[in-house]
């Protein structure tokens, strides 16, 4: 049957108050762009006529302005899942606006498609996909981002197909789509390397619920934030970390299939994996396939990317589709379910890098709140992969905000990633390895390896406190570094000496 075609307006008319929507792509990547700022117009001008217009929002994970901050910005939201990064949006979660705050629900990545199907989060109405190829017959293939795409295309009602022409039909055959069946038909996943192709390269949805609307925006893809001496010394601490395991053989010398998070640190570590020497080229099963991964593959560093998204700056996909035939064959963009699929990383034996806002003395990890309240991103796959890693590694700064905060702290203020999970933490002054380590141990070697030297002599002072008890926590003492930080704004202003004994 031939497709239909209509204007962003017409498709923005399509969508109702109260429906829930789900999206394309996963970071900017692969997202719908002019749909969603259409659907914003609309919004907007149904609230001047008094009338109620706000969706339910699921996505793969952050997408672009075009969908975070105009829907944000139009108040256009009744409830958002999962991970976001855009400012407004942000804003808006955090009850930072003058409108009503936007319910917002964080989840880890890999759930979202199945809780979706489960009937968990209410039904999808529409949905809104970018592609770079659609056919009569209603195939559809995805652009640089996968995310929910093939659980949304299935379950909704509508599908307004975004037609990008600015990227090449010739992607097609770089993904690999597969949709999970529910319990108790789950059957396991045939992926045993991480090359491993268990799907098709299309979505295949019933053509007469498709409506398609013609584009050639470009990519929202920004560049990194350089390597600074902060970040370029957290890479090198991690790499000499992989080179020591290597040598005491825990890691094989044939190496194993990395992850690595969203953002600049991460970014950095893995620009130190590909200039250290001692580390052999290896392979990424990963949900974000970041700038340097590219660079690492032109480099042959890198044999081959499993992920979820190009989640690349528009110089690097750009030059990715000019050289599309040296990337094609060693690269898979799946769905966010399978990308990051807690068994395949068990199995794969994959090493998890990540990114933490702030870690404790004994391990535990907060990925997402500021201050214990103030929502940033969300916990993104993190916890997908950290949980199942064959070694879950965390890096951050050892400060923040000049110095003022620790990111070693007595306490995390909201717990993301429990010491059961986290293997190693990495600053720019060392790495603790926590494996194999008590309370006590493992907080000796946080503080040393990886605190501030201006913090080191309080956070020892904390251990202290209490010394009864297997971890020796103390609960009148554990956020008197946040309440320094609230009340002087410097965590160096703690003052431990009032909960001695
Ligand atoms: O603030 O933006 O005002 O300068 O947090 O910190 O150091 O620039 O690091 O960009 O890599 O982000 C954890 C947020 C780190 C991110 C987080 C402030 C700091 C700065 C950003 P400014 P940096 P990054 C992949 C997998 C979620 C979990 C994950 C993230 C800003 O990596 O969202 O890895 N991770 N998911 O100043 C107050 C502290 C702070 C602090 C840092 N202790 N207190 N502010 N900051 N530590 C995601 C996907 O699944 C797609």
């Amino acid at each position: 049957m031939a497709l239909k075609f209509i204007s962003a307006e017409e498709a923005a008319a399509l969508i109702h108050h109260d429906q829930n929507v789900g999206f394309s792509g996963f970071t900017h990547a692969g997202c719908p762009k002019v749909v969603p700022v259409a659907l914003a117009k609309r919004a907007e001008e149904e609230h001047a006529k008094g009338n109620p217009f706000k969706i339910g929002m699921f996505t793969g994970a952050s997408t672009g302005d075009t969908i975070d901050g105009s829907l944000a910005r139009a108040n256009a939201v009744k409830f958002r899942t999962p991970y976001q990064t855009n400012k407004d949006m942000r804003n808006a979660i955090n009850n930072k606006q003058v409108h009503a705050p936007i319910d917002y629900f964080d989840m880890h990545l890999s759930q979202v498609a199945q809780e979706i199907r489960y009937g968990f989060l209410g039904g999808v109405d529409v949905a809104i996909i970018e592609a770079c190829e659609v056919t009569e017959d209603g195939k559809i293939i995805p652009t640089a981002g996968v995310g929910i795409t093939p659980t949304i295309c299935r379950m909704a009602k509508t599908v307004i197909v975004e037609l990008n022409s600015k990227v090449p039909a010739r992607l097609r055959g770089i993904h690999d789509l597969y949709e999970l069946q529910d319990p108790p038909k789950r059957r396991h996943i045939n992926i045993f390397e991480v090359q491993g192709r268990v799907g098709l390269e299309y979505v295949k949805v019933d053509p007469s619920k498709i409506f398609v609307v013609e584009t050639n925006e470009e990519s929202e893809g920004g560049g990194f934030a350089p390597v600074d001496e902060t970040t370029a010394r957290i890479g090198e601490n991690v790499a000499n970390f992989f080179v020591s395991e290597m040598k005491n053989g825990r890691i094989p010398q044939t190496f194993l299939p990395v992850q690595s998070g969203v953002g600049n640190i991460a970014n950095a570590v893995l620009g130190s994996m590909g200039i250290n020497k001692d580390i052999p080229r290896f392979e990424v099963f990963t949900e974000v396939i970041q700038d340097a991964v590219l660079d690492m593959m032109r480099e042959g560093k890198i044999s081959f990317a499993s992920g979820c998204s190009l989640t690349v700056s528009n110089e690097q996909l750009h030059q990715l589709y000019t050289d599309l035939d040296f990337f094609k064959n060693k690269m898979v963009l799946r769905p966010s379910e399978i990308s990051n699929n807690p068994g395949l990383v068990r199995r794969l034996g994959v090493i998890g890098i990540n990114t933490a806002i702030e870690v404790d003395i004994f391990g535990n990890v907060n990925s997402t709140h500021v201050m214990g309240n103030t929502m940033m991103n969300g916990i993104g796959g993190s916890g997908d992969f950290t949980r199942s890693s064959y070694i879950s590694i965390f890096v951050t700064p050892s400060v923040a905000k000049n110095g003022d905060i620790s990111c070693i702290v007595p306490k995390v203020t909201h717990e993301d990633h429990s010491e059961h999970s986290v293997k190693i933490i990495a600053s720019e002054y060392g790495v603790a390895d926590l494996r194999g380590k008590g309370p006590n141990q493992r907080a000796r070697e946080i503080i040393e390896k990886c605190a501030h030297p201006d913090y080191r002599p309080m956070l020892h002072d904390y251990m202290t406190l209490q010394q009864n008890g297997h971890t020796p926590q103390s609960l009148y003492g554990c956020f008197s570094f946040h309440k320094a930080f609230l009340e002087t704004g410097s965590m160096k202003n703690a003052d431990l000496a009032q909960y001695k004994k």
